[in-house]
């Protein structure tokens, strides 16, 4: 919950109001002594640079539709940027727990902060990490971890989103380098992005990765307006016209769907973890309201129907986060299999999405302003329930995984 203040406002701008965080963490099962002192003080860290460098803008950033990208320097520092890839390669060095519970705080702040980490760390780095060359990694990694480079992940396009395998981005060989050409949708941080990570077909109609620069003649990054949603985030496409990738700069071995379906299990597990913060947020900005508000002489929280409300929000919250400490406590032993990760990203984020729902509900009129962080988690949460694979897609997954029939063949 927030309380309005006195704001610096975005330069040149008119001043708007800024936040004061009054966020406390819940944990009703003490889920935390099941984190180790490594985790808590990671999430700490985290936590404090949340409640001082986002709460206070990010309303106004999501108002304005700007993203904050002077944050990614502050992502750098808090170790935000894949917490798990070693630290040779510019990662954090910390085990998968650490990555979700860093998300998780991340996310309490807003969707948008959280996805300009989950794309640099697990859609970025990760895959360099996999699959590129020793000299491609250290050539990237570093500067990626620092934040000195930003990074993007190329799948999507206009035409194929749930069903990236028929994509029609291509390269052709031509001697030292591929002729890259096509287009890619939907892309978090492509505008403000200073390499990309794109999934293309060869001539043998293998999907191939590879690193894409600025700068490469014929590529292009046009931003998409209009987002009602994680507004905070910058989104663009990636357009390809005739752009010469020299070979060194495409993944030796991997081929396939695999590639980039390896890096979403990745970014989908953190975003598992990420919105149970957003759900925290909204719970807590409820439960406070719940005891301030008056109307029939006594405060809300006392009416039955409000605690229904409330108990159930802690019920699904507690529930997300056993399933997601179980999954992170899989990842750790390199155990958690795709299928359980569809499982717990859909299920979190769901969950998400009714308690914010449900808390808008307990601010009344209020909820829609703000002066809380509801409206904009709510509103976030419709992309996080479609990005990284939709909810029917993740539904799906689990349903082939029980069934061993496949639905989308
Ligand atoms: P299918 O035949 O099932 O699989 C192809 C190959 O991939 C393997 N595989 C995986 N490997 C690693 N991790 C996973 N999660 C995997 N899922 C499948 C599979 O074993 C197979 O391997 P092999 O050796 O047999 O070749 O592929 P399909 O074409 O039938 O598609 C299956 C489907 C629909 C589940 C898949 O296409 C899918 O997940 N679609 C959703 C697309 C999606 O999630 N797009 C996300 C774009 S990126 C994004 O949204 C970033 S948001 C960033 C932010 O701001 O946070
Ligand atoms: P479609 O695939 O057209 O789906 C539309 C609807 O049809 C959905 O409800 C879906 O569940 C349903 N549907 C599709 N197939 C089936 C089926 N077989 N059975 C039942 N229902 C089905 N992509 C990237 O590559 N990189 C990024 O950085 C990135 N960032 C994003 C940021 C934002 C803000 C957004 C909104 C998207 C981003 N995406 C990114 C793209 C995202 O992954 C896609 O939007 C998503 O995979 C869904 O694709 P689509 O939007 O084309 O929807």
């Amino acid at each position: 919950m927030y309380e309005p203040g006195i704001s610096k406002g975005i330069q040149g701008e008119p001043q708007r109001k800024v936040k004061t965080d009054l966020y406390e963490h819940h944990d009703y099962y003490m889920v935390d002594e099941l984190l180790s002192d490594e985790h808590k003080m990671a999430r700490a860290a985290v936590r404090d640079w949340v409640k001082q460098e986002v709460s206070p803008i990010i309303e106004d950033y999501s108002h304005r539709s700007q993203c904050p990208t002077h944050l990614f320097k502050g992502l750098a520092e808090i170790g935000a940027f894949g917490p798990s890839i070693p630290t040779k390669y510019g990662g954090g060095g910390m085990d998968e727990m650490a990555y979700g519970v860093i998300m998780q705080e991340l996310e309490r702040g807003d969707s948008g902060i959280r996805s300009m980490a989950s794309v640099q760390g697990s859609l970025v780095m990760y895959p360099i990490y996999r699959y590129a060359s020793e000299a491609q990694k250290m050539k990237y990694l570093p500067k990626l971890g620092s934040g000195e480079f930003i990074g993007c992940f190329g799948l999507t396009e206009p035409d194929y989103g749930s069903n990236p395998s028929d994509m029609i981005t291509n390269i052709k060989d031509d001697g030292d380098a591929y002729i890259l050409n096509g287009a890619k949708m939907w892309i978090t941080n492509s505008p403000v992005a200073d390499l990309a990570v794109v999934w293309a077909k060869d001539e043998s109609g293998a999907i191939r990765g590879m690193v894409v620069e600025r700068g490469m003649k014929g590529f292009s990054t046009p931003e998409i307006h209009g987002k009602w949603s994680l507004r905070a985030s910058i989104t663009g496409e990636l357009v390809f016209e005739d752009v010469r990738v020299p070979k060194e700069n495409v993944f030796p071995e991997i081929k396939g769907l695999k590639g980039p379906l390896s890096c979403l299990s990745k970014a989908r597990y953190g975003i598992a973890w990420g919105a149970i913060g957003a759900a925290l947020d909204c719970y807590d900005s409820a439960l406070r309201y719940s005891k301030q508000r008056i109307q029939f002489g006594k405060p809300l929280g006392q009416f039955q129907l409000t605690q229904k409300k409330l108990a159930e929000m802690i019920t699904e919250i507690t529930k997300a986060q056993l399933l997601a400490w179980r999954l992170g406590s899989l990842a750790n032993k390199g155990e958690a299999t795709p299928a359980q990760i569809s499982m717990a990203k859909r299920n979190n984020v769901h969950m998400a999405l009714e308690i914010a729902r449900e808390a808008r509900q307990i601010h009344g009129g209020m909820g829609i302003t703000d002066e809380y962080p509801v409206m904009r988690h709510m509103m976030n949460l419709e992309t996080v329930l479609t990005y990284e694979g939709t909810h029917d897609i993740h539904l799906l997954i689990t349903g082939m995984d029980i069934t061993g029939l496949n639905a989308f063949k």
